[in-house]
């Protein structure tokens, strides 16, 4: 074995020469004749030297290549967000769910899988490790699906509170997705496959939010007089997801204040932001009084009023839901309201 790798080369740049030697002078060889001769004698070399070029250059690509291609793909391939539900939050674990086609796209042609992976979520900017998801097998042929439905637990509470508080607050955050899989393409050798995927989270200027048009639109308004629990006015609301993807958060309740002045709260106990605009309801504990002063004899236009919202807590059957309530506390936004449009029955 050794000593043909050795000799190997040397025929192959000879051969020229070993072949006149060897033919009788007399004799005019054809071409076809000198190459058979030349091939009976040096087929090995020959052999070997195709081996060599195979393991060289053929292999690396299917074993290297193609990983590094599948990498490369999954790397710059843009995750979507669109259809990601995130429900049942709880202290420390949400249920997520995400149904959606991917685009197949570049060299990746054929029919195959991607073994399932467990996937690690870790803090871009500190590298901490935060939460699991159970990536399920991805089949692709024609074109592929991926379909997520699991609960992730959380290990670092305060990493998914300050997700959740950056998205709020119009500062963004960036995920990393990690893991290790297979991908099984065709007659392709399995590939292993190390994926790195960087994920951009949204965020939202809630200011911006609240005062932009049909962010929110009140649907029916009743004053409790006397009051209900504690409130003194309940609404129907129809708010707008500020977001691409649907999240139940549960009972958010907010502060609310005028001219820096306590005006009462409101609790949104069912808010659930889904894709399409969605019906909620609102109870709330307002001073009407400095409501209607403020309406009438305010700085704003007659019947407009600004209204501070600020972010108090966030609940889900009772249990507060720290991540959540730590992007609730971050909200403080004026909201300008005009109560003949929303709240003509406070003037009756
Ligand atoms: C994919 O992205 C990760 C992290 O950004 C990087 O380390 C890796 O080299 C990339 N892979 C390819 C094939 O570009
Ligand atoms: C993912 O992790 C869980 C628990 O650690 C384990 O039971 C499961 O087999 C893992 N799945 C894969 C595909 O490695
Ligand atoms: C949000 O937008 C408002 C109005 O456009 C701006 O004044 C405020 O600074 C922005 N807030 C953040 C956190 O960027
Ligand atoms: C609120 O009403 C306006 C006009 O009636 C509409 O354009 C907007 O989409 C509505 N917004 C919501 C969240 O329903
Ligand atoms: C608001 O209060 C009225 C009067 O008590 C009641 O009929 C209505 O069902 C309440 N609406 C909501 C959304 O709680
Ligand atoms: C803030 O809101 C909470 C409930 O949402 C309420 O219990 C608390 O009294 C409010 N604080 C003020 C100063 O209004
Ligand atoms: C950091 C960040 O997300 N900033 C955003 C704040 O909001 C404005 C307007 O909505 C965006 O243009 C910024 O990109």
């Amino acid at each position: 074995m050794k000593r043909e790798t050795v000799t190997m080369s040397k025929p192959q740049f000879s051969t020229s020469s070993d072949m006149s030697e060897a033919q009788p002078p007399t004799t005019k060889p054809t071409l076809w004749n000198r190459f058979t001769t030349h091939m009976k004698r040096f087929w090995w070399a020959y052999l070997i030297a195709f081996c060599v070029i195979v393991l060289v250059t053929v292999l690396p690509i299917l074993y290297v290549g193609v990983p590094h291609f599948a990498e490369n793909y999954i790397n710059n391939s843009a995750y979507g967000y669109d259809g990601l539900e995130i429900t049942n939050p709880r202290p420390t674990a949400f249920h997520v769910r995400q149904r959606k086609s991917l685009p197949q796209g570049g060299a990746v042609t054929g029919s195959g899988h991607l073994d399932a992976f467990n996937a690690t979520c870790r803090l871009k900017e500190t590298n901490e490790a935060f939460g699991s998801l159970s990536v399920p097998q991805i089949a692709f042929g024609n074109g592929a699906f991926l379909n997520i439905d699991q609960d992730v637990e959380l290990s670092c509470v305060d990493c998914m509170s300050e997700i959740a508080k950056n998205a709020a607050s119009n500062k963004s955050s960036s995920l990393v997705m990690e893991g290790a899989s297979d991908l099984h393409l065709g007659r392709i050798p399995t590939a292993h496959v190390n994926i790195r995927k960087n994920m951009h989270v949204g965020s939202y200027n809630v200011t911006e939010y609240l005062n932009g048009d049909g962010s929110f639109n009140i649907s029916s308004i009743d004053l409790l007089d006397p009051p209900v629990d504690g409130y003194n006015f309940n609404a129907t609301i129809t708010v707008k997801n500020p977001g691409v993807f649907s999240i139940e958060l549960g009972q958010a309740s907010f502060n609310l204040t005028m001219d820096g002045k306590d005006l009462g709260y409101v609790v949104l106990p069912h808010l659930f932001l889904e894709r399409e605009p969605k019906e909620t309801i609102v109870l709330g504990s307002i001073d009407k009084g400095m409501l209607i002063h403020e309406a009438i004899s305010g700085s704003d236009d007659f019947g407009t009023v600004t209204v501070g919202i600020h972010g108090h807590s966030c609940s889900y059957n009772g249990v507060d839901i720290p991540y959540f309530t730590a992007a609730i506390k971050a909200i403080s936004a004026p909201s300008k309201l005009d109560l003949l449009k929303y709240a003509s029955k406070l003037f009756t």
